[in-house]
């Protein structure tokens, strides 16, 4: 699978992709990842991308053209039209279900906004989904689209080494994580739960899906109806 991201800060995003368990599996050609400056594709001089919104207001908003000239020319490369996820807060907020489904593609752009936004136009040419990663405002679509490569990644085969993560942790099965401890036995005068040291699997299993409910009642209650976002 090939993450291409169409942004005016194609550094920022490399640096947070190519980090970690994300950048091992590009080393390893598991997944493929090209960041795409978006003013490299301007046709202005001085490198102008940015215009004031007609109809007046605050901030400056992406023109359509370097844009379009951008995603251009990754349809170019792979030879189609690829799906294309606009990163902006105003839509549905990304959920496991999404990240599982864009994982079955072979390609997937990710267009990051900057300023106040893009011309519309563009926008409906080119973007076949609108995700937001919260309801929260971002000063740009970077970290959203570092999340989405994240979240997508972990679903390829092969990026994560275990073979049971990414199955068996919080929202696969809508509920969240149990809690889990490692050694010492005793810190600061507080024990590991004794079932967890019984060496009876069935019991802590029972044990962990107990947690996992309780919590989840706590913490998320509304988790436990079902949505269909996170299939
Ligand atoms: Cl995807 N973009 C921006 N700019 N802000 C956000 C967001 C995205 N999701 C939540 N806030």
């Amino acid at each position: 699978m090939k993450f291409w991201v169409l942004t005016l800060f194609p550094e920022m995003v490399e640096n947070g992709v190519l980090t970690s368990i994300t950048g091992r599996a590009v080393e390893k050609g598991i997944i493929e990842f090209e960041a795409i400056n978006i003013r490299d594709y301007t046709n202005e001089k001085h490198g102008k991308v940015d215009d004031y919104p007609y109809g007046g207001g605050a901030g400056m908003l992406m023109q359509a053209q370097p844009v379009y000239d951008a995603y251009m020319s990754v349809v170019e490369k792979i030879g189609y039209k690829p799906r294309t996820v606009y990163l902006t807060p105003a839509a549905k907020v990304f959920s496991q279900g999404k990240a599982k489904e864009f994982a079955l593609e072979e390609n997937l752009v990710l267009l990051c906004g900057h300023y106040e936004g893009i011309d519309e136009r563009v926008l409906e040419k080119i973007v076949t989904d609108n995700v937001s990663i919260g309801d929260y405002v971002l000063t740009g679509g970077e970290l959203a689209a570092m999340v989405v490569v994240d979240a997508v990644s972990r679903m390829v085969p092969g990026v994560l080494t275990n073979a049971a993560s990414g199955k068996d942790e919080s929202f696969s099965e809508n509920l969240l994580e149990y809690p889990q401890y490692t050694r010492p036995e005793e810190w600061m005068g507080e024990k590991v739960p004794p079932i967890l040291l019984s060496g009876h699997h069935a019991n802590v299993e029972k044990w962990r899906r107990e947690q996992a409910i309780k919590r989840t009642m706590e913490r998320r209650p509304e988790l436990l109806k079902d949505n269909e976002d996170d299939r």
